[in-house]
């Protein structure tokens, strides 16, 4: 890994570097990561403008998976499409935003790549000018043939080549992974450049927040409503000094998580029993973020997330994650409370 001093080193000239340190790369990689920095200015510019352009609002339309669709949400999917529809790097691409795969038109070259994204995730806190953020996972393509279908999206997280965020908010932060650490990097508005703020984040092991809708907790199974209980019991013998930080911005949420340490959990419920979340261009890529940082991600039931097979491109799945200890604590926790419900011990 070259060693970066995190003064004006731009996220071009880190990727280049880091492409160098494989030989056999064709740079096909670097050329999409560069894509996805040059689409995450385009709508940070709208996003910091929103206000003033009046965009706010809705379009009246609801999305593939049933969100109201905001003016910046279709202009976020808007952006991405017409970045990389003609750069000949993907081959297929899916969106929040579309019902079905996003075919990459004939008239344009085909590559080896698939991209998933959510383009601007946590879209109803766009009009209180809160945290929001768009999510990106990058599978190689399986299938054969130029065009890309749907089986080469559902694959397991543990095969994205690479994975990251946008989060705009009082600055714009651009993270990724593509297996060898994760970094970060901060947008120079005077520049028009993504600087490298945050080399190799670490996530901390344990950490005092926890993040969910308590709102549903009268949804959720016994032993995830016992955790949230015991999160809170102010004596309890083994449980660590806990506040609750939520914002209702999966990306603003996990972002300061990563950062600060902590937990996340969005469960299944009586009325979601996946959960809300969505896996292939929401957890999947945190989750390999998250990973890379030291932490863990899983679904609460036994399973890994980077291990689970999609069966279909806007399936949710309910999730736990952060850091280490805590995520560790929580399957403990909810494994000894789940015995006790089915009265084996
Ligand atoms: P709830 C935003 O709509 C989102 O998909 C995520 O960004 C966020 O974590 C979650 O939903 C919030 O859901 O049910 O708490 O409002």
């Amino acid at each position: 890994m070259p060693v970066h001093s995190s003064r004006l080193v731009t996220i071009e000239r880190f990727i280049l570097d880091e492409e160098k340190t494989h030989p056999g790369a064709s740079g096909e990689l670097t050329n999409l990561l560069y894509d996805v920095a040059l689409v995450a200015k385009i709508i940070a510019r709208e996003v910091n403008r929103a206000g003033l352009a009046d965009i706010l609002g809705e379009t009246g339309d609801v999305n593939a998976t049933g969100d109201d669709v905001k003016l910046l949400d279709e202009y976020a999917d808007k952006a991405v499409f017409r970045v990389m529809d003609h750069t000949g790097r993907l081959c297929v691409m899916g969106s929040e935003e579309h019902e079905g795969i996003i075919k990459i038109p004939e008239r344009f070259p085909k590559g080896k790549y698939v991209l998933l994204f959510d383009p601007l995730d946590g879209s109803s806190n766009i009009d209180s000018n809160a945290s929001i953020g768009t999510i990106f996972s990058i599978h190689r393509k399986v299938t054969y043939g130029s065009d890309g279908t749907v089986e080469d999206c559902l694959q397991p997280g543990s095969r994205q080549v690479a994975a990251g965020y946008v989060l705009y908010g009082p600055s714009t932060i651009l993270v990724y992974t593509t297996g060898h650490g994760v970094h970060g990097f901060t947008l120079d508005p005077s520049l028009g450049e993504f600087l490298l703020s945050h080399p190799n984040i670490k996530t901390p092991d344990e950490g005092k927040i926890y993040s969910c809708n308590e709102q549903n907790r009268a949804d959720w199974e016994p032993a995830w409503r016992e955790y949230t209980d015991w999160l809170k019991e102010k004596d309890a013998a083994t449980r660590r000094p806990r506040s609750t930080r939520y914002i209702g911005s999966l990306v603003g949420d996990f972002h300061r998580n990563l950062l600060y340490g902590g937990v996340f959990f969005y469960p299944g419920s009586v009325k979601r029993p996946q959960g809300k979340l969505r896996l292939l261009y929401e957890v999947s890529p945190l989750s390999m973020i998250c990973e890379q940082a030291g932490g863990r991600s899983v679904d609460g039931l036994g399973h890994r997330i980077l291990d689970i097979t999609p069966s279909e491109l806007h399936q949710r799945v309910p999730l736990l994650i952060g850091s280490k200890k805590d995520v560790d604590e929580a399957e403990a926790f909810l494994a000894a409370r789940r015995a006790v419900h089915a009265g084996k011990s």
